[in-house]
């Protein structure tokens, strides 16, 4: 068996990444007015550009799509400006840069929505959880649940959102699958309780992912597409009776769309790998393009992963914060600086682009 390392480029796509490490997507709430992000945002990437690929921070679709204050959307024009300073800035650096395309659903509030309407969502239940809104953490609104005949208007905005990035001057896109957010709030039956096409079955709770999955791959291309996933996460009060059914259907026909990746999340978001059973090699056999593995790993795990065919790349989320040259540490085994908590949802540079590298060594 040919050893294989994290540090040795792989293809994506089109595309040669110089390694196999991934900045995992991270909100960090630093847009400015009309959710554009801006030089601060630029700075903050470009300092990361040493990943292989970074997958950007959650970014709405649409206004209603949004669900905390100040994270930057990519439906303006002022926004796709915003957005080509950090595409072209993380380009300069030599790295590549994919956009997550996100509608939260129902983890939002009516002072984030259009006319400050309640949220949408696949049914009228209320997610336990809390979104960030005027500099608090709240409880999230009661939402409504979605007309049939405004799904379709979900999914143009998907589709005009992944041509907006690509207008931007990213790499690729990936569809925001994962967390409790809109896409896997009809996947799950804990949320989900439809009685027409996107409710109900597996193929009818799968449709919305692979309606919007298969729109975005038409407008921007296959090779440039990927879908994050969180099967067992309970992030943000989401729930399923059978997410192992439900997600390997998803995963045979995203497999069969010839997307770029598929991106897992394993595990409890930012939590336990372990908090419920899953067999994720189940999704690795169904699919045949590239896995990115997230949640919890480190050099040794990663490493065993991928000797064993179990995933390419793998996202690293939290230690790219404080260690903008993480790819670089983890190289060489060195110390990783904490984040600081109180720095991570807004504000300016502070706990943001301050972080600094390892020092030179002395020679
Ligand atoms: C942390 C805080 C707010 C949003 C996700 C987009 O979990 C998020 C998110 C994470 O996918």
């Amino acid at each position: 068996m040919t050893s294989k390392t994290l540090f040795e480029p792989s293809a994506l796509g089109s595309l040669t990444l110089s390694n196999r490490v991934v900045m995992a997507p991270l909100t960090r709430n630093r847009a400015g007015v009309g959710f554009v992000p801006g030089d601060l945002v630029a700075e903050y990437y470009a300092q990361r550009a040493s990943a292989g690929l970074i997958i950007s921070e959650a970014t709405q679709i649409s206004q209603q799509g949004q669900g905390y204050q100040d994270t930057p959307g990519i439906y303006t024009e002022a926004q796709i400006d915003g957005w080509r300073k950090v595409t072209n800035a993380v380009h300069a650096k030599g790295g590549h840069i994919f956009l997550q395309l996100w509608h939260v659903g129902r983890v939002s509030h009516v002072d984030l929505q259009p006319d400050g309407q309640r949220p949408v969502a696949p049914s009228a239940i209320r997610a336990e959880t809390k979104t960030f809104v005027n500099n608090a953490f709240v409880d999230v609104s009661a939402p409504r649940a979605l007309e049939l005949r405004e799904i379709a208007g979900i999914i143009e905005d998907f589709r005009r959102a992944a041509a907006n990035a690509i207008a931007a001057g990213f790499d690729g896109v990936e569809v925001h699958g994962a967390n409790g957010y809109l896409l896997d709030q009809f996947a799950r039956d804990g949320a989900n309780c439809r009685s027409d096409a996107y409710g109900g079955s597996i193929e009818n709770r799968a449709r919305l992912t692979l309606e919007v999955t298969a729109a975005v791959a038409e407008e921007v291309g296959a090779e440039r597409t990927g879908v994050r996933i969180s099967p067992v996460s309970p992030a943000n009060g989401i729930s399923a009776s059978d997410p192992q059914a439900q997600f390997n259907y998803i995963v045979e026909k995203l497999d069969e769309m010839g997307i770029a990746y598929l991106h897992v999340v394993e595990g409890a978001t930012g939590g336990p790998r372990d908090v419920a059973p899953f067999d994720y090699e189940a999704l690795r056999r169904r699919f045949r393009s590239t896995y990115i593995a997230n949640n919890g790993y480190d050099l040794e795990l990663a490493t065993t992963r991928l000797e064993h065919g179990l995933a390419d790349l793998f996202a690293f989320g939290r230690p790219f914060i404080a260690n903008p040259d993480f790819v670089e540490r983890l190289k060489v085994g060195a110390p990783l600086a904490n984040l600081d908590m109180s720095t991570l949802y807004g504000g300016g540079t502070a706990g943001y682009t301050d972080y600094p590298t390892l020092a030179p060594a002395v020679a």
